[in-house]
């Protein structure tokens, strides 16, 4: 009876049948509870030695259930551990997030130095009338000046007079026209020239203009502002120089240069006193108050720091180009 009840434990396939197996080999019903019944009908002699041997096969038994069980209970918790396993050392790959473009990092960059500097960013329309793109700065129509930024026209009935703007300096206008001096402010923005793109050109572009009109301005605070944010955006080995030029504008005007510390120039933009007309046409006495503006371009600033020579790469949605930034 003994080896076959052991036999039947040892190899009970889960708890449930192990359970069940328990009960049949051992319980009331049992052979062996019906040979321990059978032990009064023996003599004592009899009756002593299968006590013993009840006792030791009873005891076979319970030692076959109990080891069977912990085995099956060791591989049950072993599969809800394998189940519930974390591998810590596992690398899952980056999830791809986007970043701002080049560009835009760039026009934020230029905000803050400016914003460190003192100034408040201002903007305007990127559609916009030809008094605030042209005529108002001093460009009246058929001004040979006109070609010197060729213009989209929108077409809204009135021939001419709705253009995509061709620079930021329309905001110079609308500034002043808004509030009165001291005015102290960048406008970063979108431009538009119908221009075909090469390496240098763009149709689209960013320009960051910049103007202050307070009383007693001089060209030394333009120049000293443009040193200030040379340093303050580029770092201490750069400086900036500026060149005799022509804007409508501005009187004097100049195109300003930034030199790198291997001696290399970069050209940034234009700037200039603000012409007194300009002053006038904003609503603003050039008696009483004078002023600079500067403005120069993102695009070429954003690509040249980055040792990039084609200015089109702007427009590149190749993520291997854009991620590296
Ligand atoms: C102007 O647009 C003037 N409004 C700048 C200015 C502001 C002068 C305030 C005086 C006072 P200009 O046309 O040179 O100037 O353009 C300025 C800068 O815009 C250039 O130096 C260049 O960096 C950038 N730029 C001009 N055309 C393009 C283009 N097609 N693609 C990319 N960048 C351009």
């Amino acid at each position: 009876i003994g080896a076959a009840a052991v036999e039947r434990l040892r190899t009970a396939p889960d708890l449930d049948a192990l359970k069940a197996a328990e009960s049949e080999l051992t319980g009331k019903g049992s052979e062996l509870a019906g040979v321990k019944r059978g032990l009064g009908g023996l003599d004592a002699d009899g009756r002593r030695e299968a006590g013993q041997a009840l006792n030791r096969v009873t005891a076979e038994v319970a030692e076959a259930a109990a080891t069977r069980r912990s085995d099956l209970e060791a591989a049950a918790r072993a599969e809800v551990v394998q189940a519930e396993r974390l591998d810590l050392s596992e690398v899952r790959p980056a999830h791809g997030a986007g970043h701002l473009h080049l560009v835009t990092q760039t026009m934020e960059e230029l905000e803050d130095v400016f914003v460190g500097l003192g100034f408040e960013v201002a903007e305007g329309p990127e559609v916009e009338d030809d008094w605030h793109n042209f005529t108002g700065l001093n460009i009246p129509a058929y001004h040979p000046a006109r070609d010197m930024q060729d213009t989209f026209f929108v077409d809204l009935g009135d021939p001419g007079d709705v253009v995509l703007r061709t620079h930021t300096s329309p905001v110079q206008l609308r500034v002043m026209e808004q509030q009165g001096p001291p005015i102290y402010v960048v406008v970063p923005g979108r431009v538009h020239r119908n221009e075909a793109r090469d390496a240098t050109h763009l149709a689209t572009f960013h320009q960051i203009e910049a103007l202050v009109v307070d009383r007693g301005i001089t060209f030394g605070h333009l120049a000293g502002t443009i040193e200030a944010f040379t340093r303050a955006y580029f770092g201490a080995g750069f400086s900036s120089r500026l060149r005799p030029s022509y804007f409508p504008f501005t009187e004097p005007s100049a195109e300003f240069d930034i030199q790198r510390p291997d001696g290399s120039w970069l050209e940034l933009g234009g700037c200039g006193m603000v012409h007194p007309q300009v002053l006038r046409n904003g609503g603003i006495d050039p008696e009483e108050f004078t002023g600079f503006a500067f403005g120069f371009g993102i695009d070429r600033l954003a690509l040249a720091r980055h040792g990039v020579a084609d200015l089109r790469e702007i427009l590149s949605v190749d993520v291997r180009f854009l991620e590296q930034f």
